[in-house]
């Protein structure tokens, strides 16, 4: 397929005022009559009208009330005979498609005998002939008719108008939509549901009705997602001052879903397993990825839906935003800044570890791409997360009460437009116009163009005599597909100096008379700035990206004992864990460069790597009496195989995992009283609730169990296993019951079968809870190989469905994506699966096999024999005659 450039956007011939739809739900076969007023646009040459639709059969087009002639080309449908002029006219259009078949879940289809769309981001023509483009906004009225028996809710976006009973034991349902949407966000819902009700009344005294619907028997496991919208349109309104447009706000789950949720107006669409959670069924995390992808999705009510993207190159506009303000929805209910910083530690992580790849590989892109083949591929971390960091930098550049300026200015320019991310920019600098965004705007702006990680590298040199501390950074960026060179980047750094006792140090530049506080932002647009800082007493160790504060690889030469300091003192608690990691990075990076350092024959390695003034250092921090659990535990927990292997420029993941492993087991026995300490002190008492302390204290006691268990292993103790069924047995909330069967499971213990076995007996009604059986198992620690053949019994257990996604993400992604150790095998076996699933999957949804096909993104940095084996697999891919764009897009550039 062709791919789509951005220069060649274009307005549009055609505008649609408004579409009124009529639905006549069948799985077999679906009726849908759609009525347009259309009118040229007078801006744009005289052409034909070309709509847009996919695997529909055509019955009848009429344009104002009559036949009319028309051309089928692909998937075009074209007509030209249009009245002249720019008065309006009406285009009928009957077509029909087969809900039950569609098994990609793009467009209508049907899960468990309930009618679901997904229409972002070109659903909508499987559903209709359209102009199926963002800045086609157009006011939607829509007709639904079904059997009352079989569907007898029915749901679209914005008000329920009318409804009533038909013959035949059918009914309807009118609904209107009170704002202008592009079709990305149409959506209707029919089916057998029931819903929890709550009525608000915002800030600004409006009443509204919120609803939660879910299959009947699922009510139960609402009250968290109910919680977390009331809450989210709080916040919006008091942070943003960005009240609920609508009456009437829903949100509906389904089991069948391609990504997380889907934004459509008035009527959000959720995989359940981000509305519904139990104590008994759900984790922690569970409970805050619904806090936080509920207030995503409610704050695109303004950020992607109110204003809209001109085209699919600006979706960070609406994605990068609303992923910026979900994270700091979540700091903002987390409260404390202890937790606050530990949501920022989980943001960078999973930005480290899944973005900086991303933008170091074959399908690296800017924030804002220049062309791509299928739009579905770009739903990516660079999107959502790295444009997150770069409106992150925005908000760093004008402050807080700038930012909500900008915001302000920015709703007040574009509201009911479809725009792109330089009129967000331009916004959040114009309304700050004396800040360094606004006097570098046009820079900052590469941050959208530019594509791949700068790094900043810093080199202090400390004048005893003088005084005078200087600190040198300078940018670079390395080549990315298309981009052979980079211009200079505008990066805030925050940073502090302390001294060797870790005291913070006032902070007085040249020039300056006085010192001022201890923190400050630099601001590093050239290639190279040098900082004097005056009035230094004594040699500084320099904290540097606080807060990570710009999404750049840091390299600075750290001595072992500074970040010790750091590790043991830095006031910025982000990095405080980061000198942790990187005093961790670098033992297990010498280690596997060190060719004394040797596996066993059971491919462990029997040997101390750790210093003992790290173990003493994480002893430290383990038994800090002021820090909080939630900082304890990222702290003790390693840097992923994942990201170590970032570090290498050759990757052989055996040897990373096994160097991993031998860290871990080292933590785990010379820290065993420790981590019994620290199990006793954490283990859960009262009731459950799942605020940031609590699963603070939750998650370290999972992290003792797991490391008790391993130590165990070890030694042969019978103890902490035996006490850790126990616990798995009685555990009273999900958190607690899943850290101690993976404690069992990840350190290989015989007690891990009855355990899975009790576990699936338990919980082998909800799908979701199954979904993280499936997942432990195909994610487990590899002994031998051992995980593969467990993987592909996995695949014919009765309870696996491919078609699922969360089911086949929850073996396969947990296999071939999150479990290094045990996919990348010598034998190439685990290469050879991967490319079979990406080829099952291709044929039934091409959107999930090409995220599959993701895995193997990274195959040039891999050691033989890896990479040969890994490079033929993507090539048996690729030689497929009839792939989908989708996963067609990913291996040619992975080959290229
Ligand atoms: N805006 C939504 C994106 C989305 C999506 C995209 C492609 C295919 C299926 C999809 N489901 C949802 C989700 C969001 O970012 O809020
Ligand atoms: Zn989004």
């Amino acid at each position: 397929a062709k791919a789509i450039e951005r220069l060649d956007y274009a307005p549009p011939a055609f505008w649609i005022d408004s579409v009124d739809l009529t639905f006549d739900l069948d799985p077999a076969k679906t009726r849908v009559l759609n009525k347009m007023q259309v009118r040229r646009n007078s801006a744009a040459a005289p052409q034909a009208l070309r709509l847009l639709g996919q695997e529909l059969n055509l019955a009848r087009v009429l344009v104002n009330g009559a036949g009319t002639s028309f051309k089928i080309e692909g998937d075009e449908l074209v007509l030209e005979n249009l009245p002249e002029g720019d008065a309006p006219f009406a285009l009928e259009i009957f077509t029909t498609c087969a809900p039950a078949k569609n098994t990609q879940l793009s467009g209508l289809y049907v899960s468990q005998g309930t009618f679901f769309t997904q229409c972002e981001a070109e659903g909508f023509r499987r559903i209709t002939y359209f102009l199926d483009r963002p800045d086609v906004m157009a006011s939607y009225q829509v007709l639904l008719r079904a059997s009352k028996a079989d569907y007898p809710v029915l749901l679209s976006n914005g008000n329920l108008v009318e409804s009533g009973e038909l013959d035949d034991g059918r009914h309807f349902a009118r609904w209107q939509d009170p704002h202008k949407k592009p079709s990305y966000l149409f959506a209707l819902v029919a089916g057998k549901l029931v819903a929890r009700e709550q009525q608000i009344t915002s800030r600004a005294g409006n009443k509204h009705l919120l609803q939660v619907w879910v299959r009947p028997g699922d009510l139960g496991k609402t009250e968290h997602a109910m919680n977390s919208l009331m809450a989210s349109i709080a916040w919006d309104e008091a942070r943003f001052g960005l009240t609920l447009d609508l009456e009437r706000f829903m949100i509906v789950a389904t089991s069948d879903f391609n990504m997380g949720a889907m934004e459509n107006k008035g009527l959000n669409i959720f995989n359940t397993k981000y509305v519904l959670a139990s104590e008994a069924t759900a984790t922690d995390t569970d409970f805050a990825n619904i806090e936080s992808v509920v207030g995503h999705e409610y704050f695109h009510n303004w950020t992607g839906n109110r204003v809209t993207c001109r085209d699919w190159f600006q979706l960070s506009l609406k994605e990068g935003l609303t992923v910026f303000r979900d994270q700091e929805f979540s700091q903002d209910m987390a409260g404390s800044p202890s937790a606050r910083a530990v949501k920022r530690i989980e943001d960078v992580r999973v930005l480290r570890t899944a973005q900086f790849p991303e933008d170091a590989g074959p399908m690296a892109h800017p924030v804002r791409p220049d062309s791509y083949v299928e739009i579905n591929n770009f739903y990516t971390v660079t999107i959502y997360e790295k444009g997150a960091e770069v409106v992150r930098m925005q908000h760093r550049l004008v402050g807080r009460e700038g930012f909500a300026r900008g915001m302000k200015l920015y709703f007040e320019r574009h509201d009911g437009q479809a725009v792109t991310c330089d009129d967000f920019a331009q916004a959040i600098a114009d309304a700050n116009p004396a800040s360094p965004l606004a006097l570098h705007l046009e820079q900052f702006k590469r941050w959208y163009s530019q594509a791949g990680t700068p790094h900043v590298k810093a080199v202090g040199q400390y004048d005893a005599d003088a005084g005078r501390y200087t600190l040198t950074l300078s940018q670079s960026c390395a080549a990315t597909p298309g981009q052979p060179n980079k211009l200079p980047f505008v990066i805030p750094v925050a940073l502090g100096l302390l001294d060797a006792q870790g005291k913070a140090l006032p902070l007085q530049l040249d020039g300056e008379a006085t010192a001022g506080s201890t923190e400050r932002t630099v601001v590093l647009t050239e290639e190279s700035l040098t900082l004097g800082f005056v009035n230094v007493t004594s040699q500084p160790v320099p904290s540097l990206l606080r807060g990570f504060s710009a999404p750049v690889v840091l390299d600075h030469d750290y001595s072992d004992t500074e970040l010790l300091t750091l590790l043991a003192h830095d006031g910025d608690a982000f990095n405080r864990w980061e000198a942790g990691q990187r005093l961790m990075l670098r033992i297990a990076i010498n280690a596997i460069a060190d060719s004394t350092i040797t596996e066993g024959a059971n491919g462990q390695i029997d040997q101390n790597l750790l210093p003992d003034a790290l173990v003493q250092a994480m002893r430290a921090v383990l038994r800090h009496p002021q820090l909080d659990a939630a900082f304890k535990e990222l702290v003790l927990t390693l840097p992923s195989e994942s990201y170590i292997a970032e570090q290498l420029t050759q990757v052989d993941p055996q040897r990373v995992h096994a160097v991993r492993e031998a860290l871990r087991l080292q933590l785990a026995l010379s820290l065993q009283a420790d981590w019994a300490w620290a199990w006793d002190e954490h283990q859960a008492s009262g009731a459950y609730r799942p605020d940031a302390t609590s699963s603070g204290r939750r998650a370290l006691a999972g992290l003792a169990l797991a490391m008790l268990c391993l130590a165990a292993r070890a030694t042969g103790d019978e103890v902490w296993p035996g006490k850790t069924y126990q616990r798995f047995k009685i555990a009273a909330n999900m958190t607690d019951r899943f850290n101690a069967l993976s404690a069992l499971v990840m350190s290989g213990h015989e007690l891990a079968q009855p355990a899975l076995a009790r576990f699936h007996a338990l919980f082998k009604d909800d799908a979701l809870v199954l979904d993280k059986w499936f997942a432990l198992q195909a994610g487990s620690t590899d002994r031998g190989g051992n995980v593969l053949p467990a993987v592909k019994a996995l695949l014919k257990h009765p309870d696996f469905h491919i078609k699922n996604p969360n089911r086949a993400r929850s073996v396969i992604f947990s296999y071939c994506s999150a479990n290094p150790g045990a996919f990348h095998r010598r034998d190439a076996a685990g290469y050879v699966f991967w490319a079979e699933r990406v080829l099952e999957l291709d044929a039934l949804n091409p959107q999930v096999a090409a995220r599959l096909a993701r895995a193997l993104d990274r195959w040039s940095k891999l050691a033989e024999p890896y990479r040969t084996a890994a490079r033929e697999a993507i090539a048996r891919v690729a030689a497929k005659a009839d792939l989908s764009n989708d996963v067609r897009e990913v291996v040619t550039r992975a080959l290229a």
